[in-house]
């Protein structure tokens, strides 16, 4: 048994669950100290299982001090408010509003390109279809990342300098733009690499490739 403020975040299968990523990428940018359990997808039991560590049945699902916390983007704000000196959003009051217009966004939109260009780090497609399918996202995507990198991006590679939420959010559209071979104008291709070369994404890639389970998710 851990401690009662152990946090636990419980998360879906590295390789395909994108919104596990996001506060995975959060918890370790902030240097915290977590416990992880990964729940198979699309098993038998999956919903069985997900229903028994939150009530929505969906991952991701974070566990602290008897607290039940699900959803991506209200675990992202609860790590920020528990490690405030991690800068997890930007400092500056103008860059937080953007900085969380961004995330929302992210976490709220781009229908299409989740649809068609589903996150699989283990495998590189090439379905110019989907990719077609998925413009309109890509375009304002990279409107979006041109803009803020311009606009709050100067201390650093990331979308408003350093480390902040709105990366963790865009991060598995990172590993889509590069496993789906979608074609970026030079400052979103800039930044794609800065998330992907993160020490922590290679930690969480490396997992990926390591795990047993695979969905076909052109097929399913
Ligand atoms: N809005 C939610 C979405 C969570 C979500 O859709 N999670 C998917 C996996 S990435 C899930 O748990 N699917 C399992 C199921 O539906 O059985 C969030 O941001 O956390």
């Amino acid at each position: 048994m851990g401690t009662q403020n152990e946090l636990t975040l419980v998360i879906g299968n590295k390789s395909y669950s994108s919104w596990s990523l996001r506060p995975w990428l959060a918890l370790r940018q902030a240097g915290a100290d977590f416990q992880e359990i990964v729940v198979p997808l699309r098993q038998p039991d999956t919903k069985a299982t997900l229903l028994g560590h939150g009530p929505s049945g969906k991952v991701p699902v974070l566990k602290h001090d008897g607290l039940v916390i699900w959803d991506s983007l209200a675990i992202c704000e609860y790590v920020a408010e528990l490690y405030p000196d991690a800068g997890l959003w930007p400092a500056d009051r103008q860059a937080r509003a953007i900085a969380r217009a961004a995330a929302s966004e992210m976490h709220s939109g781009f229908t299409d390109l989740r649809r068609n260009l589903f996150m699989d780090l283990r495998t590189r497609h090439d379905v110019p279809e989907r990719v077609a399918a998925a413009a309109a996202d890509i375009a304002r995507i990279q409107e979006l990342w041109t803009d803020c990198r311009t606009r709050f991006g100067q201390g650093g590679p990331f979308l408003f300098g350093r480390f902040t939420l709105a990366d963790a959010m865009f991060a598995p559209v990172c590993v889509r733009m590069r496993g789906w071979g979608v074609e970026l104008e030079p400052v979103p291709d800039a930044y794609v690499s800065a998330v992907l070369d993160l020490p922590a994404m290679k930690e969480w890639t490396a997992a990926a490739a390591a795990e047993p389970w695979e969905i076909d998710y052109l097929t399913v």
